[in-house]
């Protein structure tokens, strides 16, 4: 493999990027018109124009992208995250065209993006579900007779949807009716696929998610888990690893039921396997997202090992070099998504222009940036600049560097999720441990930001004050 073209941008862009040149890798940017000096575009060793900025004119064109990796002679295409990475039909093209995804095979892509034929692939491995049932439901009658038997409250989920899209809450029997057939008519408009399925509704889970590796030789293995309940609607805002509240039993026993579910589906590359996990400490599988996903890094930290590098390597054919049996936790990792969201105004999102820019620097801190001082932030794309990742030897050592972190992080121009980050890690819940997916609806008003940075205000006010009345003490020479 001499040459990997990134159908990617942002971070992820130059995060792969920053891997396959350690391996001695050339690799091609593919950029739209607005993205013409973005950062991804100079890191790479050739760049190629693919469209006009709306992603379904350039970063969607999986055809297009193709013709670019063909006459620039490139082995393989890393999808990154988002954009085309989940697209069974793309995966497929690639390797038509004699070109190598890096990714599982499209079948893997496609089971796993059917919530229903995921459900179907694991039956037979012995894995932890949600009670429910396993096929699309349609009659009212039966998901009535299903509902009584599992126990109210239930959830109805689409089996094209996930990360949450089209699932909804049945608290009564009087309810589910008009409940189910929104879900149908929503799920068919939003991804044209109309099944619905209904699972026992978890009230307060945690949501933990287990990264796996697998090559091409029936080896895999997983790189324990990641804690991602801080999200507010679906969309995680911090991650860790390990989590606060795993025994090495409980995480020796659902590393082994993620090995499984890859197994399930023949899978190949770097993946993540999901679950819920209750109150009680019982673990049920969700979904698993067949990428390498946004919060990768706290994993990286913890095992000291390079994901893209492995994901590299597999694709290349070769074995895995690392075995379960080598693999340990050290230290404590954190990660705060820095998105050009007004955390005050109800996290919309606020592109402009990139006033000031700086980045914090140190030890134990690392920052997965894709934007610099002086850009226009485009309005076309995920608003996420950066990662926020810090590691410590300790959760608390790691905690206390992240506040440093985001003090030192300073951006003008847009309002960002640093001061939200602060929240959460200031808060006691986060702090304790004792937390569930609801922490953000539980615990985050946008008050309790906003006193905060008047507080900040106020001293800096006090202090620019003091300064006046020290510079007002010293002895002026009279002007003659
Ligand atoms: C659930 C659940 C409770 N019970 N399933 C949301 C994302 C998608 N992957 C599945 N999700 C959930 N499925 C049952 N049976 C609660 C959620 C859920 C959730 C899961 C992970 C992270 C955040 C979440 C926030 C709300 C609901």
């Amino acid at each position: 493999m001499k040459k990997i073209l990134i159908a990617n941008r942002g971070e992820i862009a130059i995060r792969v990027m920053t891997t396959a040149h350690k391996m001695g890798i050339k690799t091609v940017a593919i950029y739209s018109t607005v993205d013409r000096n973005a950062p991804h575009v100079k890191f790479a060793n050739e760049a190629v124009c693919i469209g006009e900025a709306p992603s379904n004119q350039s970063y969607l064109l999986g055809s297009k992208i193709i013709e670019v990796a063909k006459q620039l002679d490139v082995d393989a295409i890393h999808p990154g995250y988002g954009f085309l990475s989940e697209n069974a039909d793309f995966a497929e093209e690639v390797e038509k065209n004699d070109i190598i995804f890096i990714g599982p095979k499209s079948k893997a892509i496609k089971v796993m993006g059917s919530k229903l034929a995921a459900k179907e692939a694991v039956k037979a491995y012995d894995i932890p579900m949600v009670p429910g049932i396993d096929e699309a439901i349609t009659d009212v009658d039966k998901a009535k007779k299903i509902a009584t038997e599992i126990g109210f409250p239930i959830l109805i989920k689409a089996s094209a949807g996930g990360g949450g899209k089209g699932m909804r809450v049945v608290e009564e029997e009087k309810d589910l009716e008009s409940q189910m057939n929104r879900a149908i008519s929503e799920a068919t408009s939003a991804f044209g696929d109309g099944s619905v399925f209904i699972e026992k509704y978890v009230a307060s889970p945690r949501h933990i998610e287990i990264q796996v590796m697998a090559d091409s030789h029936g080896n895999v293995i997983h790189l324990f888990e990641r804690e991602c309940s801080v999200q507010r609607r679906h969309q995680k805002v911090v991650e860790e690893a390990p989590s606060a509240v795993l025994s090495p039993e409980l995480r020796a026993k659902m590393g082994e039921a993620a090995v499984k579910v890859a197994k399930a589906c023949d899978y190949l590359g770097a993946g993540t396997v999901e679950f819920l996990l209750d109150e009680n400490h019982n673990f049920y599988f969700l979904e698993m997202n067949t990428r390498l996903q946004v919060e990768h890094p706290v994993t990286e930290l913890i095992t000291g090992i390079d994901l893209v590098e492995l994901q590299i390597k597999v694709a290349r054919g070769e074995k895995l070099s690392v075995q379960q049996e080598d693999l340990k936790i050290k230290g404590h990792a954190l990660e705060l998504r820095i998105y050009a969201e007004d955390p005050m105004n109800d996290f919309l999102p606020s592109v402009g222009y990139l006033e000031t820019y700086k980045i914090p620097v140190g030890k134990g801190i690392r920052v997965d940036n894709g934007f610099e001082e002086g850009m226009d932030i485009p309005i076309y794309y995920d608003p996420m600049l950066a990662k926020l990742i810090t590691y410590g030897a300790t959760r608390e050592e790691a905690i206390q560097l992240m506040i440093k972190a985001i003090n030192n992080y300073d951006i003008k121009g847009v309002q960002t999720t640093l001061p939200f980050g602060k929240f959460v890690f200031e808060h006691e819940a986060f702090k304790s441990g004792n937390f569930d997916t609801h922490f953000v609806k539980k615990h985050f008003t946008t008050e309790i930001i906003q006193s905060a940075t008047k507080e900040e205000a106020k001293i800096a006010a006090l202090l620019a004050m003091k300064q006046y009345i020290e510079d007002q003490k010293t002895v002026r020479i009279p002007t003659l």
